[in-house]
């Protein structure tokens, strides 16, 4: 079902409601559109609480973090035959040597980074596979979440005649694309509550991290800090990096998703400094920070 456009004739009908009598022939209003399914998934050290399987179509995902550190909600999907054993095994020596990731994991989405104690929200489209949750977030040896049990196979099976409507995506006042390498928005972020489409509009994976800063810090500042890769080749032994509430708090944002595919959060942006980025890794085993995708952004 469709919303109907302005200046369709059943919103005309409205708009001078008194002149339609019954006799004329007003469409019949369209029966309310349905919301996406709702999914709660809690995360902690290191484990996930979350369905094993779900009916495919617009899902919004609620993650809870009940644990003390930041965790992730990321979606990957396996193509068949893969196994939960495989992805964590390969997955952690890409992430260990840089390397390329497996081909065969396609990044889904999922609730981004979120805090100790907070709830993420991301809504999006569900196809029937096979899916894993995992959090990627590394400790301080490097070791992803994922590594030390937080993951979780789930299947996404067809949606019967009853699930909810499959045009229910959600209406979006602002858009993020994410680029090979950067982000582009319309319209200009303002403050106030946003429902926002992030599209990836690149031919690599990206996710959207989005921070307000701290008073005094910069995406400079960021962007030495949160770069995973420069941190595995270059920070000296035994140094942890800067605190993420060292630089600001998070705003809301997307796992990794792939090219193509579109994600919704909500966020509420109240005048200050922001910065958007992407903590993925490009083949060449650089972060996606490294090549320019990071960009600071001034809300009124
Ligand atoms: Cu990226």
């Amino acid at each position: 079902m469709r919303l109907p456009t302005p200046g369709s004739p059943w919103l005309v009908c409205i708009a001078v409601l008194v002149a339609c009598s019954a006799g004329e022939e007003a469409p019949r209003p369209p029966a309310a559109t349905a919301a996406p399914q709702i999914v709660s998934l809690a995360a902690t050290e290191y484990r996930f609480d979350a369905p094993d399987s779900l009916p495919s179509g617009w899902t919004t995902f609620r993650l809870a973090n009940q644990g003390g550190e930041i965790h992730y909600g990321h979606i990957v999907r396996l193509d068949s035959g893969r196994t939960v054993e495989e992805l964590v095994d390969a997955y952690t020596e890409a992430i260990r040597t840089s390397g390329p990731r497996p081909k065969w994991v396609t990044r889904f989405g999922g609730p981004g980074g979120v805090a100790p104690g907070d709830t993420a929200n991301v809504t999006q489209l569900l196809e029937p596979g096979d899916y894993v949750w995992i959090c990627p977030i590394e400790d301080e040896t490097g070791a992803p979440h994922f590594g030390k049990g937080e993951v979780k196979p789930f299947s996404v099976y067809a949606a019967g005649p009853d699930s909810p409507d499959p045009a229910a995506a959600p209406a979006a006042d602002l858009v993020v694309r994410l680029v090979d390498f950067g982000f582009t928005f319309e319209p200009e972020l303002q403050a106030g509550r946003h429902t926002v489409r992030v599209e990836n509009a690149g031919v690599e994976p990206h996710d959207l991290v989005l921070m307000k800063l701290a008073p005094g810090v910069t995406a400079e500042d960021v962007q030495g800090a949160m770069n995973p890769e420069r941190a595995r080749r270059d920070a000296p032994a035994g140094e942890p990096p800067p605190s993420f509430e060292s630089l600001g708090v998070g705003a809301g944002g997307i796992a990794a998703i792939a090219p193509a595919m579109a994600s919704f959060f909500e966020a509420d942006f109240t005048p200050g400094e922001y910065v958007l980025l992407c903590m993925a890794t490009a083949p060449d085993g650089r972060s996606h920070i490294e090549h320019g995708m990071i960009r600071q952004v001034s809300v009124h």
